[in-house]
């Protein structure tokens, strides 16, 4: 949805929100219902951030749509229906736009703004925030709502930009409808972006080439419209749902079986997954409670969906070629509709690009060993540059002028994923070192939002003009990260959560893997530990200047 662009004089806000997705939104809600004076800053033309971004075919959350979504107002969650078990892409951007229509949201966001700098200001204890067009404004707080995968990646083959046809980038599809009936089209990539988009592809397509360098594994969504009496008795149930939710691994309402995988006699376990498939979904990881963290319990996984692939795919060479060979739920699990029969369409080739890479992109399609496949149109689903990249593209620099950038060189290094040491009074909402993309976004997003408005509340009482993590503290939390990763199989492949899609990209498992409920705890203890690990300092009334254009 087109917005009007909102450009006023105000240069000075207790907050700067960057994004207005979910986190962002939500920030906004909280910190304006708390009288603090916000602004947000939106690169896109409307809200939704990762929904208004990604509009390729077949684009919808693998998440059920009743459990993807906001649960801070009740009324909103008893008003919104909700049509599928798991929301298209459109009807996910139709919630974000009632959300923030329903709580004035647009009045205090900028859309169409980049934000392309931001500079800790250690003697008014303020952010500068430089956007795009060279515009300045100040604020106490930086908080920044950019995302873990909005910052799309694009691997330089050579020769892309000589490229004759029209290139598409999942993570950026246009908005107008894009349309491939009697086209060759290529697809590279086969992770979850590409896995929704091919089978939909397929069908438009006159050929549709599949570059895959890495064969994912993925079960069915067995997707279907909700039933009205479902519907209602989720409402009816929605406090006893949620919460049954924040005290699971993943802050999902899921179905776990408290059993090892190797404690089952082979015809129970395949019962299990037979079951699992047959429901759908992520679930499927969690019919035994050791898949991701013992190989042999992962491996009677992982056989099974390659047994899948065999019974699908017709042909036994191409079955072998989709089947992966590593952990299963390594890279993230993907969830489809018809994507493994895709490939018995006559229209539809693999290409293995996993044993010779691609060569280059040539003006009439792509290079592999030395054969030219003719395309019309090239699709990149080859992913983001996950969890840092939305932030060192912006060029933070916190106290004396240290860049994110550099310290950020060898890896992310964060406090509870919140806050950096050394970046006074700058948040990240799902940052790097908190659970985020390994949960439910939306309980994750609306933790932090809650611990982010909490904490400046608190300051504000105390007249309390900056708090950073004290370097110690966030030495200990990513030490603490990187051994809870080293316990999970999740950190044995070359996945985007450890940064290997994205060359150059140091090798550091970037999410927390403890799990939603003890993250929770940890960070409501440091709370309740007067914010333990954190260095609060300077007082208010010193930088009165900051406090002369506020919103009455
Ligand atoms: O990206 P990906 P995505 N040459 O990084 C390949 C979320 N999401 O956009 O595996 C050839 O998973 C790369 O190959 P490899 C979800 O969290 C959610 O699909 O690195 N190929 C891989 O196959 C998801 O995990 C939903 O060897 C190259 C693909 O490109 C995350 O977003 C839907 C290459 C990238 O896959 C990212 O998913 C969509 C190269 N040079 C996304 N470089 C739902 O809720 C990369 N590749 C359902």
């Amino acid at each position: 949805m087109a917005e009007t662009l909102r450009t006023d004089t105000r240069s000075t806000f207790d907050a700067v929100i960057v994004g207005a997705g979910f986190a962002g939104m939500y920030m906004l809600y909280r910190l304006r219902e708390l009288g603090f004076s916000v602004r947000v800053y939106e690169a896109g033309s409307g809200v939704g951030g990762t929904w208004y971004w990604n509009r390729y075919p077949g684009a919808r959350c693998d998440v059920e749509s009743v459990q993807y979504s906001y649960q801070f107002s009740d009324a909103l969650q008893q008003e919104w229906e909700w049509t599928e078990r798991y929301a298209t892409q459109p009807e996910i951007l139709r919630y974000a736009n009632h959300v923030a229509d329903r709580f004035d949201l647009r009045k205090d966001i900028q859309f169409e703004t980049r934000v392309s700098a931001t500079t800790f200001d250690e003697g008014r204890h303020c952010w500068t925030i430089v956007l795009a067009d060279g515009t300045e404004v100040s604020a106490r707080f930086c908080i920044m709502a950019t995302g873990c995968l909005s910052s799309t990646n694009t691997p330089q083959f050579p020769g892309l930009d000589s490229f004759r046809g029209t290139v598409y980038h999942t993570g950026h599809w246009p908005h107008h409808e894009v349309d491939f009936s009697g086209q060759r089209v290529g697809v590279i990539g086969t992770g979850s972006s590409a896995i929704q988009s091919i089978p939909l592809i397929a069908e438009q397509a006159q050929h549709l080439f599949v570059f895959q360098r890495t064969p994912h594994y993925t079960v069915p969504a067995h997707n279907a419209p909700l039933d009205p009496e479902y519907r209602r008795r989720v409402k009816a149930e929605y406090p006893a749902r949620r919460s049954r939710a924040k005290q699971m691994f993943a802050g999902i309402d899921l179905r776990l079986n408290d059993r090892s995988a190797l404690q089952t006699t082979d015809a129970e376990r395949q019962r299990e997954y037979e079951a699992r498939w047959a429901f759908g979904g992520v679930s499927f990881m969690g019919a035994f409670n050791d898949l991701l963290f013992n190989a042999d319990s992962n491996a009677t996984a992982a056989e099974f969906v390659r047994g899948k692939i065999r019974e699908i795919v017709r042909d036994p060479e191409l079955a072998a070629a989709l089947s992966p060979r590593y952990v299963i739920g390594c890279k993230r699990l993907c969830v489809d509709t018809g994507y493994y029969a895709t490939f018995n369409r006559a229209n539809v080739s693999l290409v293995d690009v996993g044993r010779s890479p691609i060569e280059a992109i040539a003006p009439q399609g792509v290079r592999v060993a030395g054969k030219l496949y003719e395309i019309d149109s090239l699709v990149l689903g080859t992913g983001f540059d996950a969890m840092t990249g939305a932030l060192t593209r912006i060029d933070i620099r916190g106290k004396s002028g240290e860049a994110l950038r550099e310290k950020w060189h060898g890896g992310p290094r964060a406090y509870l994923g919140l806050m950096i040491a050394g970046f006074p009074n700058l948040f990240t909402i799902t940052g790097p070192g908190s659970p985020s993309v390994l949960t439910n976004m939306l309980p994750s997003i609306e933790q932090h939002v809650d611990w982010i408005a909490d904490c400046l509340v608190f300051l504000r009482e105390r007249g309390l003009a900056q708090i950073e993590p004290t370097p110690e503290a966030e030495d200990e939390w990513v030490a603490h990260v990187n051994e809870v990763a080293g316990t999970n199989l999740r950190s044995t492949c070359s996945s985007w959560y450890v940064g290997a899609n994205v060359a150059g990209k140091p090798r550091v498992f970037m999410p927390y893997i403890g799990g939603f409920p003890a993250y929770v705890q940890k960070c409501c203890e440091v709370v309740a530990a007067g914010y333990r690990g954190f260095a609060l300092s300077g007082s208010t009334a010193e930088i009165p200047s900051l406090l002369s254009d506020r919103v009455t």
